[in-house]
């Protein structure tokens, strides 16, 4: 293990490093807190994850540019306790840059926020607080003058992703396709079926009728921090940052938030979508974007709310058929369980598309 306090030294820390001791659960980047002695701020100390971002100066350029907007906001809105509200990060002591490479390794250094929590699934009220949030993170973010990064390249481009899902399967490296591969042909029928449908937010990007804006693009909930009385305080997590369509942030978190059961349970029978929750976040996701979603955006959440259990189902059975190489796996088969669970919610999903439009006209 690298000497974690000597690395936490090379970045302009107020106080001396008392501790440092693993924090989070995040499945990309390993996190650790650093602890410091008296008044100090405390910090968290990530290594990045260079397989996943090779390029972490564009990483950290855009993160730069996007809290260094957001803090700005905050300031001229006279608002107060700003490192609590949304992260800082730390440049090192030599120079501006905010991430250190030790000859083999990347690391970053944020200001720790104090008394916050996060939550692992939400209930109605939380997911109001929720859209509320992700949608004013959006908004703030409308009026952003620097350019951001694309830093993962086509990251939520289902018309590549289904390109990718087709060249695994020709090339099916792990040789689980075969003719009598139980299901998986049934699989790629079900989700060649709902392809083109599932292609329209490209298509209605092609035609100059829906924008690309700076949005999260890993709206999972546990990427909201709440303050002790449940308001909350600022959105974490923004290595994925980048332009995108609204659906990105509106669709991936009730993909999480709305399903009745984690992306890999396998009770397949059991994962279906909830409306309750999909109400709430509406209501305030709606309500956070007022000052600029469009009725075309508007009119489509819906569709949003099926692209992405679709979209994740294509991406982990192209992992499955690639042999595993991009998830994280615990059991030989949990890519094509978490496939035909993401495929159910899909399902589930599109049946309730009626009630959600009716839902979102009446708002
Ligand atoms: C990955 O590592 P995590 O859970 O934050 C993935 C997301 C997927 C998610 C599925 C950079 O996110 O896009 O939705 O797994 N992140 C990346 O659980 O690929
Ligand atoms: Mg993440």
């Amino acid at each position: 293990m690298k000497d974690l306090v000597s690395i936490a030294s090379n970045f302009s820390l107020e106080g001396t490093v008392t501790s440092v001791s693993p924090l989070g659960n995040g499945l990309i980047n390993d996190t650790y807190k650093v602890t410091t002695a008296g008044d100090s701020p405390d910090y968290v100390l990530q290594r990045i994850n260079n397989a996943v971002f090779p390029d972490v100066e564009m990483l950290q350029r855009n993160i730069a540019a996007v809290t260094g907007h957001i803090r700005a906001g905050l300031i001229a809105a006279g608002e107060k306790d700003i490192d609590r509200k949304v992260l800082r990060f730390i440049p090192l002591k030599d120079s501006q840059k905010t991430f250190f490479f030790d000859g083999e390794l990347y690391w970053r250094v944020s200001v720790f926020i104090n008394d916050a929590r996060t939550y692992e699934t939400v209930d109605p009220k939380y997911s109001f607080f929720a859209g509320k949030a992700f949608g004013n993170f959006e908004a703030m973010l409308s009026d952003l003058k620097e350019e951001i990064g694309e830093v993962i390249p086509n990251f939520h481009n289902i018309e590549f992703r289904l390109w990718q899902l087709a060249e695994a399967v020709k090339a099916n490296k792990a040789g689980r396709l075969t003719p009598h591969s139980h299901g998986l042909h049934e699989i790629l029928e079900d989700i060649d079926a709902h392809g083109v449908e599932m292609c329209k937010g490209e298509q209605l990007f092609r035609e100059g009728k829906l924008p690309k804006r700076i949005c999260h693009c890993d709206t999972k909930v546990n990427n909201m921090m709440f303050d002790a009385d449940g308001n909350v305080l600022c959105v974490i997590d923004l290595d994925t940052v980048m332009p995108s369509f609204v659906f990105s942030d509106y669709g991936d978190f009730l993909r999480t938030g709305a399903s009745t059961l984690p992306e890999d349970d396998p009770d397949i029978d059991g994962v279906d979508f909830r409306m309750d929750i999909f109400e709430a976040f509406t209501r305030g996701y709606i309500e956070g974007t007022a000052s600029f979603l469009t009725t075309v955006e508007k009119e489509n959440l819906p569709y949003a709310a099926c692209l992405f259990p679709f979209m994740q189902a294509v991406r982990f059975f192209t992992d499955y058929l690639d042999g595993d190489v991009y998830y994280k796996t615990k059991y030989p088969d949990h890519n094509l369980v978490r496939t035909r669970n993401q495929l159910k919610l899909f399902h589930s999903a599109m049946e309730k598309v009626p009630a959600m439009k009716d839902f979102i006209a009446g708002i």
